[in-house]
């Protein structure tokens, strides 16, 4: 059987316990986990501090940017061995990984590096009291070790996109991948050996959150910032674990995004467009959108147009190009998603299309699939419209004007994600900018640029990454006033 090792100072690393890594498809074990206890979190700690004052501390920027490029080249170099274990250990399928997740990680190595040769800072010429001047200018430097912890939706992707710009501010990193997904990580740690990372730049720990690996990096007194990505409840437990060493903290969390699609929309723009902002990655994005409003002239059309897409998704094997629906990540999870399919009912939901587990009469039957599932008829208090499922699922609601879109859309504790779909740009425009959200896409839905702000508001988050808040968050600013 596999092993898949911790990743300190250079050297793969066994530790003194092992889970096993499953393959959401079907329920296999892939590999066994060597998780990391505290004392392996403190060398991966020990390791990323002496490097910061090794050859890594001593690199220039351009150096820095250029072996950041190389680890997008070794990336793409060896695409199709993270493909197969994004593949294996999310149950996504082939085709996303190849289209999303693989290439996104390379971009982001690239954008990162090339973001941080790019920076100005800011300057300022300031009047003295005696009617002389003095000159303000800003410096960057590493805010010293980072922690990353990431979830298991998105492995390799949401570890790329906190790792690159990291180590482009010059910082070291140790990261905390999800339990469900530590493959990646790993393998990433041999791409980084490659390209001429220094050892103790970038390590991996293996672990669960609480009383493990996860907490034992919040709580470490040399880690300097702690980067998350994952459920809201767990960003407060880990802002509870830094609080006494008051460590800065980015968190991109949970969503309840709403979609709001307007009868003057491009009807077949709008329905393939929600198709994949509903059912993409099985629900499992957190900015896919489980409310839809939608103006009620369209409404009936709309609910058929999607209920016609969701059911001719095709769930399979993940490594089969034609599926374009995997399982869900666990079977903690499925049950999770089919308690909310429950609660629907019980709420008194129309079920439109699914709301059950698919049959497939193999070895599929034992993996954690669901149907894709549309419910209408549910209150706007209901816990299924209020609660983050993160599941193949939506909820879709009439409304009569924009006023009342806007009131329900942003009836949210979350505030990650809203998507708009409209031909009339004033609109799209008004609308867009009346959402309580740090993204809103009009006519599209995750269209990203890596140079953009992204994160959220309320429930859904702390800060935003990309471009240059993420080089602002991963670096300190040293101002210095000089008096001429
Ligand atoms: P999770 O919060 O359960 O776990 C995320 C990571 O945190 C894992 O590595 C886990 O081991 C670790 N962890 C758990 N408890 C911890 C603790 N007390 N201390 C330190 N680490 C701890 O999230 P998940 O279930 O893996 O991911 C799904 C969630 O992530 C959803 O809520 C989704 O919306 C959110 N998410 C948000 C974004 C975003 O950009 N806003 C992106 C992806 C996922
Ligand atoms: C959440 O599941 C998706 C997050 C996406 C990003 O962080 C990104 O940079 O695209």
């Amino acid at each position: 059987m596999k092993s898949i090792l911790n990743y300190i100072d250079g050297e793969f690393v066994r530790g003194k316990h092992e889970f096993a890594d499953v393959n959401p498809a079907d329920g296999s074990v892939i590999a066994q986990v060597t998780g990391a206890d505290r004392a392996l979190v403190d060398d991966a700690v020990q390791a990323a501090c002496k490097a910061l004052h090794g050859e890594w501390g001593r690199l220039g920027t351009r150096e820095r940017a250029a072996r950041l490029h190389k680890v997008a080249d070794a990336i793409e170099l060896h695409f199709d061995c993270f493909v197969e274990a994004e593949v294996a250990d999310t149950g996504k399928p082939v085709a996303l990984a190849s289209r999303l997740d693989v290439p996104r990680a390379a971009a982001n190595f690239r954008v990162f590096a090339d973001a941080v040769k790019m920076a100005s800072l800011e300057s300022f010429q300031t009047e003295t009291p005696d009617g002389k001047n003095a000159l303000n200018y800003a410096v960057r430097k590493p805010l010293g070790v980072v922690g990353i912890i990431t979830p298991w939706n998105l492995p390799l992707l949401l570890l790329t996109w906190k790792a690159a710009p990291a180590l482009a501010c010059g910082n070291t990193v140790v990261v905390k991948p999800s339990e469900e997904t530590p493959a990646t990580a790993t393998l990433l740690a041999e791409v980084m050996q490659e390209a001429g990372i220094p050892n103790g730049v970038y390590n991996v720990v293996h672990g669960f959150g609480p009383n493990s690996a996860g907490e034992f990096l919040t709580q470490h007194p040399d880690v300097n910032a702690i980067t998350f990505t994952g459920e809201s409840r767990t960003g407060a437990a880990i802002m509870q674990a830094v609080a006494p060493s008051v460590k800065p903290v980015s968190f991109e969390l949970g969503g309840k995004n709403a979609a709001i699609v307007f009868a003057d929309c491009d009807f077949e723009e709008a329905v393939n467009g929600l198709t994949e902002a509903v059912f993409l990655n099985t629900g499992q994005v957190c900015l896919c959108a489980e409310r839809v409003y939608v103006e009620r002239p369209m409404f009936d059309s709309f609910v058929t147009g999607l209920k016609r897409k969701a059911e001719a998704l095709r769930p399979g094997w993940p490594m089969d190009e034609s599926t374009n629906l995997g399982p869900l990540i666990s079977a903690q999870h499925l049950e999770k998603v089919l308690s909310y399919y429950k609660l629907a009912r019980e709420e008194g939901a129309i079920v439109v299309t699914g709301g059950g587990v698919p049959e497939f009469g193999n070895a599929l039957d034992k993996g954690f699939y669901v149907q894709p599932t549309i419910y209408t008829g549910l209150s706007e208090l209901a816990r299924c419209v209020k609660e983050e499922i993160f599941g193949p699922v939506c909820h879709i609601a009439p409304f009569d004007s924009e006023e009342e879109a806007v009131a329900m859309a942003n009836d949210s504790k979350y505030g990650l994600a809203a998507s708009i779909w409209t031909t009339n740009l004033s609109r799209g425009h008004r609308v867009a900018q009346k959402m309580n959200a740090g993204i809103t896409w009009v006519n599209c839905w995750f269209l990203r640029d890596l140079r953009t702000p992204f994160g959220g508001m309320g429930l859904s988050g702390i800060g935003r990454e990309g471009g240059m808040h993420s080089l602002n968050f991963y670096s300190e600013l040293n101002n210095i006033c000089i008096r001429l």
